[in-house]
Order: structure tokens, then C-alpha cells, then sequence
């Protein structure tokens, strides 16, 4: 899968993209990931991509040439590609749409600056609007690198050794069960006694109770949707008020 970023601040991103899971998705060639300099598009002996708002106010507006530019130049794979932009006003990020989006061969991520980029960039060159939660950031590019991170780990091949991302408890709406490591006494706190039973079944059953409980406690909204057997009814129903 490829990913192309345009940006005005291309140095915010080799860190993130050398690190980690996706450090090495990019070594073994699974992803590829291209940064276009916005600023490089710019004319002009100042290279200026931003500008007053026509009407007044305040802040200041990405110049559409530039953007305009800088997405002619992407190099288009075969397939489909998608041209995204993050802004606060796009649809929030969430795990179904992190699907659809590596089913696809190439996003191509323009980060907004200022107060947001010219309105007809938006209607006219990008297919979907994303942002990654109610909360005020500087820019689109943490939220490219969001939207990197989230997808390229459901890139066939990506996770490599570490756990498949099928058994996550998230992708079924849960949160996760508590974890524990050695040592088995950490400041007086002992591991729960079940997990050192040996006994699979009755470790899957707690495991499943703390999850249902957990998701009830902290987010009721995501047991609502969540996909619940007859078990995890039973359990909840039995549970209730505690
Ligand atoms: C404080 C300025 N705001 C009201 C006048 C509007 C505003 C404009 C531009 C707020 C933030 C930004 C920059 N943010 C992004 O480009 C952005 C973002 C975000 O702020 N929150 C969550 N997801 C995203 S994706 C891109």
C-alpha cells in the first residue's frame, strides 16, 4: 500500500515513519510511504502558500495553487487511490472506516495548516474529509500520521509476529481485558490467581468478564454496538448493577 503525504512541515514525519511496526511494514516493502513538500509548489521568490481570508477575519488560508500542485505531482498507483484531507471538520476517524481505507492501494494524506485550506481544493480534489477527534490540533499532520498508523497495521503482512489484529477485543467493540507480566508480586499486588491456573477455559471466561465489565464501566456506548454471544448476555444480565 502506498501513502503520500503533502505538507507544509515535511520534517515532522521521518521520525514516526522509521519507528516501530511501521518502520519495518516500510522495510520489508509492504508500505510505501512518499512526502511532497507543499511549500515546493509555491511561486515566487518567498514561496508564499498562505493568504488573507477574502470577507475579513482572522487567521490565514492555504493558497489553492500551491495544494493544487503539489497533487498533480503525486505519482498515481494502479488502483485506487483516494485523496484525503484532514481537517476538524471531517468525518471522525474509527476503526470501520481504518478498514475500508486499507482495502485501498494508495491514500494520498493533504495536511491542512492555518485556519484550513481553500475551499476549492475541497470541493474540487479530495474525496474525503477526516479528522481524528474533538480536539483542537495545530494541523493535519498528526492526523495523517493517525491515519497511517491505523490503517497500514491492517495491511496484510504488517503485524508480522505480533498479535493478529482478528483477536483484538477492540475490532468487536470491547476494550481490552487487564494484562499482567512478571513479577507475580509487584509492590505488594499480586496477579490475579486465575492466570496462573493454567486452566484456558476458565482464563477465557475471566478474561471475556473483565472485558464486558470493563466496556460497561467506561464506555457504555461501545457496548451497544458490540457484537455480544449469548454468553456475554448471560453474563452482563447476571452481572447488572455491579
Ligand atoms: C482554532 C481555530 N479553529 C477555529 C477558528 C479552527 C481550526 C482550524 C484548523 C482548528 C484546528 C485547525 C487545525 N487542525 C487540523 O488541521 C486537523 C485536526 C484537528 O484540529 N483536530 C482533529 N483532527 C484534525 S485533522 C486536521
Amino acid at each position: 500500500m502506498r501513502f503520500d503525504i503533502l505538507t507544509l512541515f515535511p520534517e515532522m514525519f521521518p521520525p514516526f515513519l522509521k519507528g516501530g511496526i511501521l518502520g519495518r511494514a516500510v522495510q520489508k516493502g509492504l508500505v510505501d510511504i512518499n512526502l511532497t513538500d507543499i511549500r515546493s509548489f509555491a511561486r515566487g521568490r518567498h514561496k508564499v502558500t498562505d493568504d488573507r481570508p477574502y470577507g475579513g477575519g482572522n487567521g490565514m488560508v492555504m493558497k489553492p495553487g500551491p495544494v493544487y500542485r503539489a497533487l498533480r505531482s503525486v505519482e498515481r498507483v494502479n488502483g485506487r487511490s483516494l485523496d484525503i484531507l484532514l481537517t476538524p471538520q471531517g468525518k471522525t476517524l474509527d476503526q470501520p472506516t481504518a478498514w475500508e481505507l486499507a482495502k485501498l492501494d494508495q491514500l494520498i494524506l493533504v495536511c491542512g495548516r492555518y485556519e484550513g485550506v481553500d475551499e476549492r481544493i475541497r470541493s474540487g480534489y479530495i474525496d474525503l474529509e477526516l479528522s481524528i477527534g474533538d480536539y483542537i490540533l495545530g494541523g493535519g499532520e498528526l492526523g495523517a500520521m493517525v491515519v497511517i498508523d491505523a490503517v497500514s497495521r491492517l495491511v496484510p503482512g504488517v503485524l508480522g509476529g505480533e498479535r493478529s489484529n482478528l483477536e483484538d477485543s477492540f475490532e468487536e467493540g470491547l476494550l481490552e481485558y487487564p494484562h499482567y507480566t512478571r513479577p507475580r508480586v509487584f509492590k505488594g499486588e499480586e496477579v490475579p490467581e486465575v492466570l496462573l491456573s493454567g486452566d484456558h477455559e476458565k482464563i477465557r471466561m475471566w478474561r471475556r468478564a473483565e472485558s464486558l465489565k470493563r466496556t460497561r464501566e467506561r464506555r457504555p456506548d461501545l457496548l451497544k454496538k458490540a457484537r455480544l454471544s449469548e454468553e456475554d448476555k448471560a453474563f452482563l444480565a447476571k452481572t447488572q448493577g455491579k
